[in-house]
């Protein structure tokens, strides 16, 4: 399995999958979840009513992740995954965050998704610093390496100072 971090809008992205970090309605938000509805088009929306309720409100709990087509998207399918809230590292962040990428890759590979694409989940609205979200993802993503498993994964940041961090809790990973 390949590692990489590109600087991009996920949306433009020609990965076989891309991965949405989404609220627990699944029914849209701001950031990134925003901007893949918009490119999706609202055919997007209609497939996330569309998926069962666990709980009222509630089509993904926290730390998972469902997937849908991409619709208009290059990519394939959207998985969504459910980011924490960071509310100071105590409240079993690392564990949901790391959820997030796991149960994405476990439908990644049910797919067929040779390569995918994650953003910083939880790194934007939900508040997660991303110095302590980068290794909890890349220890999690290597953890789900087995047959099958996309062989391509990208790290998109959106913005230099982003990267950055990825890139060193990559080389710090190596
Ligand atoms: N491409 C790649 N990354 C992006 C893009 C983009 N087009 N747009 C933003 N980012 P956030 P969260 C980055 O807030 O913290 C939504 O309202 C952004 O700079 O999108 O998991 C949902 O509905 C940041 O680094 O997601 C939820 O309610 C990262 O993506 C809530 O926000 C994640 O930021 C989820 O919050």
């Amino acid at each position: 399995m390949s590692i990489e971090i590109v600087i991009a809008d996920i949306t433009q992205l020609n990965t076989d999958a891309i991965v949405n970090a989404a609220n627990p309605s699944l029914l849209g938000g701001g950031g990134v979840d925003g901007a893949i509805h918009r490119a999706a088009g609202p055919e997007l929306m209609e497939a996330c009513r569309a998926l069962p309720q666990v709980r009222l409100g509630v089509r993904c709990p926290t730390g998972e992740a469902r997937i849908t087509p991409g619709f208009r998207l290059p990519a394939r399918y959207i998985i969504h995954a459910v980011g924490p809230v960071w509310h100071g590292g105590t409240h079993d962040e690392p564990t949901l965050l790391a959820g997030c990428y796991r149960h994405s890759m476990t439908l990644a590979i049910k797919h067929g998704v040779d390569s995918i694409a994650f953003p910083a989940i939880s790194c934007g609205v939900y508040g997660y610093p991303p110095e302590l979200a980068a290794p909890v993802a890349l220890r999690s993503l290597r953890d789900a390496q087995r047959p099958g498993a996309p062989l391509h994964v990208v790290l998109c940041c959106f913005g230099e100072a982003m990267a950055a961090i990825w890139q060193n809790a990559l080389n710090d990973a190596a």
